[in-house]
């Protein structure tokens, strides 16, 4: 150890590996390749050449805003401009289909309109350019392109100062005094992962265990921001928390130590990586003591960066039975892989969400108009998923509402068939065979009416009636009619081309492409299942 300390406690054990945990550490490096989690080197090497490209090219951009406002030749290229990564490329932990997260700093005089005006002609001359999209009144104004076979995300943030020299760094809060809003906010990215990787005593130990983690978390469907599981930045700070409380482990023992550590905390404790801090902006930072709305966070994760927020405030009440379960599994095959009797594969493995639940509901969002208007749609009401699942846990006889982390999707010529027949359809095993009459739109076939379909699922478990109350029927009615008018009350919902429904599917009607290849379906049987 470097005598550093790490964290806002001391470690629980300083302990160097053990020959076992050396071995165990291995086995899971060769477990991460076989399932394909690393990219090979010269892909790797491919988005830094990229990445150095990019960077010359913001220079170059830089220096065109500045000459065009007037300034001289050694100005121009003294107002510098910098790029900097965010996401699982910055936290080294992207896959071959990953993307690159790019930030893109530049000095007060350039503006957000230059970046979406110079800046994208700039990318536009590029011949390894494949494909652009500019959305530049989104929350997060952001480019995005394909870029020599890479996918890549822009985002702007201009800093009130005079130049970007190519040795800045924005860990200095005052850099976010009297900036724009969307500045801050495509900051926050960048900081919390740099303030990230700052805080964890070996960056390599921290960033296995986190590609562990975050295959374990997709692969046991607990992985995504929206339905109220964890996203990216929060599993990453979770780990970074076990690795500051055991800042001489190996990857394995870090992974062995999470289970075992967040089964027991004592949540809503906060998870931290360091004590959170003042600043100079009139914004909130994370504070159960002063803010209600804080209190209310069940498993709150706190991004280190000023200003610090929760990174977890999605988690219901559902969800977080969802995770601790799965946790506490995680645990117990940790276990057995500690006893010799299992394997990492075995804690990596699928998850049965569509095999457990006796009834489930399927929520469908169809759009008879173009696939852009569906994706704002589908978008849409997959942002307010979590509004429904929050009504159904405190419905009446309901245990558990379990949110499934990812949306279905197809697309059908309606011809003389009525929308409300397919919407009708989609969604069970029932009705799939009128669905297969329909034919699917070849790419540009943008003549023949569309209907885009989305479906999302809810696992419902059920509260056991007492013998005295008698069988009580479900009433969902003013949970789905409360989420019914929460989606179409977004200011772009347009009754003519967006439609919504909920449905009751019962575990042997599920639709068919729930289930992945080899993945067999469940089948009605007077024997148990296990
Ligand atoms: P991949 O390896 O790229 O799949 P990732 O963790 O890098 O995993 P993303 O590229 O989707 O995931 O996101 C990177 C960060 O960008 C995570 C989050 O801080 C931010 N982000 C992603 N989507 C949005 C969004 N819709 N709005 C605001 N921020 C977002
Ligand atoms: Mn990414
Ligand atoms: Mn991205």
């Amino acid at each position: 150890m470097n005598g550093k300390a790490y964290g806002v406690t001391d470690p629980i054990s300083t302990a160097n590996p053990t020959p076992r945990e050396n071995s165990l550490n291995d086995s899971l490096i060769q477990e991460l390749k076989n399932r394909g989690s690393f990219e090979n080197e010269s892909a790797t090497k491919k988005r830094a050449e990229v990445l150095a490209l990019f960077q010359k090219m913001v220079q170059e951009f830089v220096y065109t805003v500045s000459k065009s406002k007037n300034m001289s030749d050694g100005m121009a290229k003294d107002a510098g401009g910098k790029v900097f990564t965010f996401g699982s490329y910055r936290l080294g932990v992207y896959g071959p289909g990953s993307d690159i997260d790019t930030l893109v700093v530049v000095p007060k005089h350039v503006t957000r309109e230059d970046f979406f005006t110079v800046f994208e002609q700039i990318i536009r001359k590029r011949p390894e350019l494949q494909e652009i999209a500019s959305v530049p009144d989104a929350f997060v104004p952001i480019i995005k392109i394909e870029f020599d076979g890479i996918s890549i995300d822009l985002i702007l943030a201009r800093l009130n100062v005079p130049r970007v020299p190519l040795d800045m760094t924005l860990d200095d809060k005052n850099l976010l005094k009297n900036i724009d809003e969307r500045d801050l906010r495509s900051l926050n990215g960048t900081r919390v992962t740099d303030e990230i990787l700052q805080l964890v005593p070996k960056p390599t130990v921290f960033k296995h265990a986190l590609r562990c983690i975050k295959l374990w978390a997709q692969q046991r469907a607990v992985y995504g921001n929206v339905f109220g599981f964890p996203g990216g930045v929060a599993w990453a700070m979770l780990v970074a928390r076990i690795c500051q409380l055991y800042p001489n482990a190996v990857s394995a023992v870090i992974v062995e130590k999470f289970f075992n550590i967040y089964t027991k905390w004592n949540w809503p404790q906060p998870v931290l990586l360091k004590p959170i801090e003042d600043g100079p902006l009139q914004v909130r930072v994370w504070n159960p003591r002063l803010y209600p709305h804080d209190r209310l966070h069940r498993m709150p994760v706190i991004t280190p960066a000023y200003p610090s927020m929760c990174a977890t405030h999605n988690i219901t009440s559902s969800t977080q039975k969802v995770i601790m379960s799965e946790l506490a599994r995680g645990a117990e095959v940790m276990n057995q892989i500690n006893l010799g009797k299992s394997s990492w594969s075995a804690l990596l493995e699928r998850h049965d969400f569509f095999h457990k639940y006796k009834f489930y509901l399927c929520i469908v969002a169809a759009t008879t108009s173009s696939d852009e208007e569906h994706l704002k749609w589908s978008g849409l009401v997959e942002s307010k998923l979590r509004h429904l699942v929050l009504k159904l846990e405190v419905t009446d006889g309901i245990e558990l509402a379990h949110p499934y982390v990812k949306d279905f999707s197809d697309s059908y010529i309606l011809g003389e068939n009525n929308h409300m027949d397919v919407i009708n359809s989609y969604g069970t095993l029932s009705g799939e065979s009128f669905l297969s009459t329909l034919q699917k739109p070849e790419s540009g076939d943008n003549e023949a009416k569309q209907i885009h379909l989305t479906k999302l699922f809810v696992g419902l478990e059920l509260k056991l009636s007492k013998p005295t109350e008698g069988v009580k029927k479900l009433d969902i009615q003013n949970p789905c009619s409360e989420f019914y008018g929460v989606c179409k009350n977004a200011p772009t919902y347009n009754e003519q081309i967006n439609f919504i429904q909920i449905k009751n599917v019962k575990l042997f009607d599920l639709p068919s492409d729930v289930y992945i290849e080899g993945e067999a379906r469940p089948i009605k049987s007077g024997k148990k299942r296990k």
